[in-house]
């Protein structure tokens, strides 16, 4: 592993992973952090060194991945099992060293046995020294929102969505949607006395994509996922899973208007979470899922808007004027463009996009496989299963699996005899064409500049995110004109929005070495196998110094 520099001060914590039951009115065991839910934010400087232990009380293996982070010289701390590395075993632990970069809004989440969907989250912020924007702001809040489900994810949920009684692959419709741990109309966030406000809005769910808005406010936008932004006014903002926003808010700019003159001025203003309705495969207005168990307490169709609780004065009343309830499923038109496009990088100098060499199409689907399960597939490959899509050609097992050891092990071990062919000029590209194992692992090389293309044959939107990496965002369907609109000043996010029955184009600068997970952030639909893994010039991350750790080996046996 290269040696880390020294400048930066060290950041020590502790995470202690335990189920916790914090609603008087569940009885599901919730994955804690430190014994919260969600898990304590954890902040540090930029080029500031994190030293997080994690100590794991479950009753299962687990470990946490570091979302946005680059882990570039720390490819073994990324936390994808699989991938980096082996689980963390129960009453195990495992400290995780790396450097906090890239800056921005970040998270952590459980990557294992969707330990995310049950609770395993929380906020991870990397400060800039100098953050730009300050100026328009004096304090902050995290919003971190979440789908509730009333049964665990990793057992009852998991086990019937990837059943022969559901060929539909009908995903489970969450019971009701929590922010910073709070249900609608529970959360109160104080402003205390502070007119200059801004949010950093993690989406944390495990499916659902949420329109965020505040009423009567502007948002003026000034960071998508970790790059900031010049600022950019919305009246409302699209959030798909995984995905961050951070915005500021100026109570001077309030719409009064909202307020009708019969009732008392108001002392605090919503906060709304509507869920994209029209993303479910039901009508959630008569939807009872078919594991549904009538003892939980919450209402029984879910509800797709919440409402948190802005309080100006910090003493918890609610508004005084109406909620003036959304159409379920509407779209707000300004916010349709959900990967904002249109957004300009507020450091465009050092912004530079290299042109491609390299492309890569990946196609996604949604379908059967022959044993009647309803799997999702990357190019006809559904990650880690067996049961590829009825007809299509069977894995070969001789390739490089996950199975047995983390794929970055494997790198490690036989960086020249992965069975991954190298890339390949073909007659319909004039780049070179990466190439996969036939399971999901396609070799980049070490310097490559790759175009992907993800072609959408579900009709379903997908958040797409890289492990890794950022990428820059170049065009979508829905926004085809950014490539020529944009050129020269695309956004780097770590997860992109891909339209349904759309597709959305992305560029690669292949200049971390690793094994890189890059799946949707749906937690249903990576556990149905939409995943592949980025194998990044393996003999580029052994002169890097990378080894396998005595802890590692360890970890694998
Ligand atoms: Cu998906």
């Amino acid at each position: 592993m290269s040696a880390m520099t020294t400048e930066g001060a060290i950041v020590s914590r502790t995470l202690i992973i335990d189920n916790i039951y914090p609603y008087s009115t569940s009885q599901k065991p919730i994955v804690g952090v430190n014994y919260q839910y969600p898990g304590p934010p954890i902040e540090a400087y930029e080029g500031d060194t994190l030293v997080i232990r994690v100590i794991n009380k479950l009753p299962q293996p687990t470990t946490v991945h570091w979302h946005g982070i680059s882990q570039n010289g720390t490819q073994d701390m990324d936390g994808a099992v699989g991938a980096t590395q082996c689980a963390i075993s129960r009453n195990g632990e495992m400290t995780y060293i790396f450097k906090a970069s890239p800056a921005g809004t970040a998270w952590y989440h459980g990557h294992h046995l969707d330990q995310y969907a049950d609770g395993l989250i929380g906020p991870l912020i990397i400060r800039r020294k100098v953050e730009p924007n300050q100026q328009y702001y004096d304090t902050e809040r995290i919003l971190m929102v979440a789908d509730w489900y009333n049964e665990l994810a990793r057992t009852k949920l998991l086990s019937w969505f990837l059943s022969t009684n559901n060929p539909k692959g009908i995903e489970p419709i969450p019971d009701a949607i929590v922010v910073n741990g709070k249900f609608s109309e529970s959360l109160f966030v104080p402003t205390n006395g502070s007119k200059r406000i801004r949010f950093r809005i993690i989406n944390a769910a495990a499916f659902s994509m949420y329109t965020f808005s505040i009423d009567g406010l502007p948002l003026h936008i000034i960071e998508l996922d970790q790059t900031p932004v010049e600022p950019y006014t919305v009246s409302s903002v699209v959030i798909n899973v995984a995905q961050r926003v951070s915005c500021f808010v100026n109570l001077d700019e309030f719409d009064q208007s909202l307020v009708p003159a019969e009732v008392p001025p108001t002392k605090s203003i919503y906060i709304r979470f509507q869920a994209m309705a029209d993303m479910y495969p039901v009508d959630i207005r008569s939807y009872r899922a078919p594991y549904a168990t009538p003892r939980y307490p919450y209402p029984i169709y879910f509800n797709p808007l919440f409402l948190g609780i802005l309080s100006l004065d910090s003493k918890n009343s609610l508004p005084t004027y109406p909620v003036y309830d959304e159409r379920i499923g509407s779209r707000n038109p300004d916010s349709e463009d959900i990967n904002l496009l249109g957004a300009r990088p507020f450091y465009r100098a050092n912004n530079i996009v290299p042109d491609a060499t390299h492309f890569l199409k990946l196609v996604i689907t949604i379908g059967p496989d022959s044993s009647n399960i309803s799997r999702a597939y990357f190019n006809n490959v559904s990650y880690g299963s067996d049961m590829n899509r009825a007809g299509q050609k069977t894995t070969n097992k001789k390739c490089l699996t996950s199975d047995t050891l983390p794929l970055l092990h494997q790198m490690a071990m036989t960086p020249n005899g992965l069975g991954i062919p190298s890339p390949i000029m073909t007659r319909d590209s004039p780049l070179l064409v990466i190439q996969s194992d036939g399971n999901g692992h396609y070799l980049i090389p070490y310097g490559a500049v790759v175009d992907i293309l993800l072609e959408n044959r579900d009709e379903g939107e997908h958040p797409f995110h890289i492990h890794g990496y950022e990428f820059w965002v170049i065009s979508t369907s829905e926004n085809p004109q950014a490539e020529e609109l944009y050129r020269g000043a695309y956004l780097q996010r770590d997860t992109v929005s891909v339209p349904g029955s759309g597709w959305a184009k992305i560029r690669l600068l292949a200049n971390n070495p690793g094994a890189w997970l890059f799946h949707c952030h749906i937690e249903w639909h990576m556990d149905a196998g939409l995943i592949v893994a980025f194998i990044v010039g393996p003999n580029a991350l052994l002169a890097q110094g990378y080894k396998i750790t005595p802890i590692q080996k360890r970890m694998c046996q």
